[in-house]
């Protein structure tokens, strides 16, 4: 139900908007407000009116569903507009969240009074690729001023009820019930005699604009996490509030905002802001399964990863205990912790309180019995088989009855490790992305035996740390890192065909990547994807692709952490290109009688987004993924995949499947096998399918 309430308390109106869970603004919310604020002002009784929110927010903006199908009428803009054109005065009671449309509505209002409850005001449409398209990048620079606003817009970013009453965006914090305190202040106005003060009456003199705002501003979003266009047209909206009237203001506004609607960068932050709700939802297990209660955590192994889990439950205030083999190791480990935990104090990212609260709730032991009292137990040690085995078989006779078991591993068979305790149930995989106190991904790997509510569980946990969790069934490298190996397997037969890495990571972070391939392998150590390759033996082919990356790790180059890798680092950490590389692969081309043809940018680009999408595709048609829409979510959450590219599985479908089958068959017939194309996407083309509709429903 979305609608907007009318209630009377004395000779206040209340109009509440009511469209469980966000209050988003539905074509009935948005009648709701332009009809409450008719009635209020055709009441003789009514002296001022207060908008607020049911539940738990005031409201988070424009339905973002109804933006495929096109908004019906009343417009938001005007349904605003109606509201500042009361006659008699409006006060938002900001009861909790109020993003982008939701934002615009208070701002639309003649005043606004808030509790603490609204922490998050902002207009964050930029990060789903569009602007604030009803008066936002107008009225919220003639309320609390151009650079303040200018941020605001550009970044998305929201800021609580404190800071937004430092600005001004915010009248009057209140403690407690915002609406009584909105009724309040609203008699308080009647009984001053102050009536309404729409915002977008202020005029911005120009002269008070600093005069490189704008330029500085421009220079500074080259790599906007919403890409090339949405950020440069917020600046461009909030430019046009300078020195313009409020009408001329919108106007460009809303010709800047149908620059971007629509528009493929936008579709895809869309796209990518549902799919990452949607892998939240496993289709078997309903509300109905409970998940456990997780109060204590422990941790397994103070090494890289163990520290960063360890530094996610404690950031989230849970109490965590980190047992270690080695004492050493263990005391290293503590004090990256304490390190972290006191140098967000120092920043401010954390008050000293809040510190304090985090050391003390950390435990170290070196004995497993420390562990008898958690709820959940993650695994952190040596990615190898017989020792994880032997972990568990110990934690299968210390840990309690109905406490979660999880490994971190990042390539070893879950079902393997669970086979080694009696409760196999109560095994899952949590797969974290270092630096795990960091990254957002969590993927979550379902063995054959792991019960629904142990599943149910890890998936809460991971949004209870604030991160994303997605399900993946158990095979090498699960969703992730199986796909990465076709990547990087491609990009070294591209620095064979005479490409540098320079090329190739600078061909795919010119398209938005985070990182390229080859400056990831060097950050991540080269020695670890060596290690692998030793451990699992190589088809022939496979070899030949990686001899001069494992000649490179075998003369002592493991990457960033030995000062060079594909690149030579300096003391900056900065990368610089190493012609003795580029010579070893030339080398080695030419002794496998490759010709040296230089793939171009656009072909780097093409060559290692189809290898990610054609095993994204195989991944799913073995239901090791329950739907495309998960793939990419993995990809914009651990992998630096831009949102705005939507995603490999979003990209290979954009394209077209059927020209994508094309292309990969073509690469089949030059570079063999390793480019056979993944059956489902021949299926789709067969049947005019998508990949959209392949997976699970739900
Ligand atoms: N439209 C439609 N559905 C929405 C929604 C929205 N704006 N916001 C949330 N939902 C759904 C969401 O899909 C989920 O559904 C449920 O609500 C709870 O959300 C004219 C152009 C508000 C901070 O970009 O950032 O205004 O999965 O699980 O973690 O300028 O949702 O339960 O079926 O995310 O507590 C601008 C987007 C729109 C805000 C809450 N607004 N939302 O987070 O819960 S454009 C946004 C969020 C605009 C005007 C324009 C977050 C949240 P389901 P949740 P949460
Ligand atoms: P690491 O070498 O940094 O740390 C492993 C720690 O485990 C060491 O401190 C070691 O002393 C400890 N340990 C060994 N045996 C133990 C025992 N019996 N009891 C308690 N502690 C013991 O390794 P890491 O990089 O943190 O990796 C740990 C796991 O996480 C591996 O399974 C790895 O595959 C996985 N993983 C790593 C990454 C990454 O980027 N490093 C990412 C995801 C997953």
């Amino acid at each position: 139900m979305a609608t907007a309430t009318l209630t009377k308390s004395g000779d206040i109106a209340v109009i509440r908007l009511a469209h469980p869970p966000v209050n988003a603004l539905a074509q009935g919310v948005r009648q709701g407000i332009q009809d409450g604020i008719a009635a209020a002002n055709a009441d003789p009784a009514i002296k001022a009116i207060v908008v607020t929110g049911d539940g738990r927010a005031f409201s988070a903006g424009a339905d973002i569903t109804e933006f495929r199908s096109g908004p019906k009428p009343p417009g938001l803009g005007e349904v605003i507009d109606t509201m500042e054109a009361s006659a008699k005065p409006v006060v938002a009671a900001l009861n909790g969240l109020a993003l982008g449309g939701g934002l615009e509505v208070a701002l639309g209002c003649h005043y606004r009074v808030a509790n603490k409850a609204a922490n998050q005001l902002g207009l964050p449409e930029v990060k789903i690729g569009i602007l604030p398209g009803a008066g936002g990048t107008q009225r919220l620079p003639r309320i609390i001023g151009i650079e303040a606003a200018l941020d605001m817009i550009v970044s998305g970013n929201p800021v609580n009820a404190e800071k937004a009453a430092k600005v001004g965006l915010v009248d009057r914090l209140v403690e407690g019930d915002v609406v009584e305190g909105a009724i309040a202040f609203a008699r308080e106005l009647v009984a001053a005699g102050k009536g309404p003060r729409p915002g977008s009456a202020t005029r911005i003199d120009p002269a008070s604009v600093p005069a490189d705002l704008f330029a500085k501003k421009r220079a500074s979003i080259a790599r906007h996490p919403s890409g090339p266009m949405a950020a440069k047209n917020c600046i461009a909206a909030v430019e046009a509030a300078v020195g313009s009237d409020y009408k001329a203001g919108v106007a460009r506004e809303r010709a800047l905002f149908l620059e971007l609607a629509g528009k493929p960068y936008a579709r895809a932050l869309q796209y990518a802001f549902f799919a990452e709700r949607q892998a939240a939802n496993v289709p078997d297990i309903g509300k109905d399964v409970t998940p456990r209660d997780v109060k204590t955590v422990g941790i397994l192994g103070a090494g890289t990863m163990g520290t960063g889990i360890g530094l996610a439950f404690l950031n989230a205030g849970l109490p965590v205990t980190i047992v270690e083999a080695n004492q050493q190791a263990l005391d290293q480990g503590a004090k990256r912790v304490r390190e972290t935990i006191e140098s967000n104090v120092q920043r401010s990212r954390i008050s000293a309180e809040e510190g304090q609260k985090r050391l003390a709730n950390l435990t170290t032991s070196l004995d497993l019995k420390a562990l008898v009292n958690a709820d959940l137990i993650i695994e952190a040690v040596f990615e190898n088989m017989a020792l994880k085995k032997e972990i568990f078989a110990k934690l299968d006779a210390v840990a309690k009855p109905g406490a979660v078991l999880a490994s971190n591993t990042s390539t070893l068979d879950v079902d393997e490790i669970a086979s080694a305790t009696k409760r196999p149930q109560d095994v899952v995989g949590m797969h974290f992305f270092s630096p795990a106190n960091i990254m957002r991904l969590l993927e979550v790997v379902r063995g054959k035996e792991t019960a629904k509510d142990t599943l149910a569980t890890a998936m809460a946990i991971a949004r209870r740390i604030g991160k994303v969790g997605v399900v993946s069934g158990v095979c090498f490298g699960f969703i992730g890192n199986r796909m990465v190996e076709a990547y990087l397997e491609e990009a070294q037969a591209m620095l064979l065909e005479g490409a540098t890495p320079a090329d190739i990571d600078g061909a795919l972070e010119a398209w938005g990547l985070a990182m390229g391939p080859l400056a990831m392998m060097d950050m991540a150590g080269l020695d670890v994807g060596y290690r692998i390759r030793q451990e699992h033996k190589l088809t022939p082919e496979r070899a030949k692709l990686y001899r001069v990356t494992d000649a490179i790790v075998e003369m002592g180059r493991h990457g960033q952490k030995t000062g060079a890798g594909y690149y030579t680092y300096g003391a900056d950490r900065k990368r610089q290109s190493d012609p003795k590389i580029e010579e070893m692969f030339a080398k080695e081309a030419a002794a496998q009688g490759l010709s040296n043809r230089k793939p171009g940018a656009d072909e780097i680009v093409e060559r290692c987004l189809l290898r990610l999408a054609n095993e994204g595709a195989k991944i799913l048609e073995e239901g090791i993924a329950l739907r495309a829409s998960d793939i990419d979510t993995i990809y914009l959450n651990g992998y630096g995949f831009p949102g705005w590219r939507g995603g490999p599985m979003w990209q290979i479908e954009e394209m077209g499947l059927a020209k994508v089958a094309e292309k990969i068959k073509a690469y089949e017939a030059r570079h063999g096998k390793r480019w056979a194309i993944a059956p489902l996407i021949e299926k789709l083309v067969a049947s005019g399918g998508k990949l959209a509709d392949a997976g699970v429903k739900g």
